[in-house]
């Protein structure tokens, strides 16, 4: 599995400046797809109280992870990380359905945010492996994806435990981004903020 994503990154985003935020409540999953990815060591920091923010680099591509929810007055922060993000994805627990409400409210916040609104979006609806588990249609209509209008977004079934899914989630995020720079839809990003 490493090995194929190392590829796909070399392949697409190797000699690219791109940052990719990952976002989606606790327990959605983000830490175990970030280790799956095996593109590079995790690391942990803590900012600032309350949030922990986890960071991987495999050459130019810079992934940063951090739960959501809640934290109204964190939001601020988020800032600095959204700035120049090229792509948000966004994990869903597929089994949590209680907290699909509260799924949904961050996740708008988060793609209406002004620093946010020339993102791609990739939402995983993950652990498709648990009985019970929402479809990544419902998941779908759960965040409200069908109603957005001018945003390109792609909706992956995916399970993290055995990496189900999140190749092909990521080989859409290439392709798109790629696309997207060729017809000069976005402009390459600069890396100058951790
Ligand atoms: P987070 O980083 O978004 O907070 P984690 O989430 O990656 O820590 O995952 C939370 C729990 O969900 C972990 O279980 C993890 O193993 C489990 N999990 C993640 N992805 C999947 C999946 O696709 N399927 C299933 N069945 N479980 C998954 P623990 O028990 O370690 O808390
Ligand atoms: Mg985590």
């Amino acid at each position: 599995m490493g090995q194929a994503f190392r590829k796909l990154f070399d392949a697409f985003f190797g000699n690219k400046e791109m940052r990719v935020v990952m976002l989606g409540l606790d327990a959605a999953g983000k830490t175990t797809i970030l280790y799956k990815l095996h593109i590079g060591e995790v690391l942990s920091t803590v900012p600032t109280i309350g949030f922990n923010v986890e960071k991987v680099q495999y050459k130019n591509v810079v992934f940063t992870v951090w739960d959501v929810g809640g934290q109204e007055k964190l939001r601020p922060l988020w800032r600095h990380y959204f700035n120049n993000t090229d792509a948000l994805i966004y994990v869903v627990d597929s089994l949590d359905r209680e907290r699909i409400g509260r799924a949904r409210a961050e996740f708008q916040a988060i793609i209406n945010d002004p620093f946010m609104l020339n993102s791609v979006l990739l939402v995983f609806a993950n652990k498709q492996d648990m009985r019970g588990a929402m479809t990544p249609m419902e998941v779908c209509e759960g965040l409200g994806l069908y109603d957005l209008t001018n945003r390109v977004w792609h909706i992956q079934g995916t399970c993290a435990l055995k990496g189900d899914g999140l190749y092909e989630g990521l080989d859409w995020l290439a392709t798109t981004l790629d696309e997207m720079r060729a017809s000069g839809r976005i402009t390459s990003t600069s890396s100058s903020s951790s």
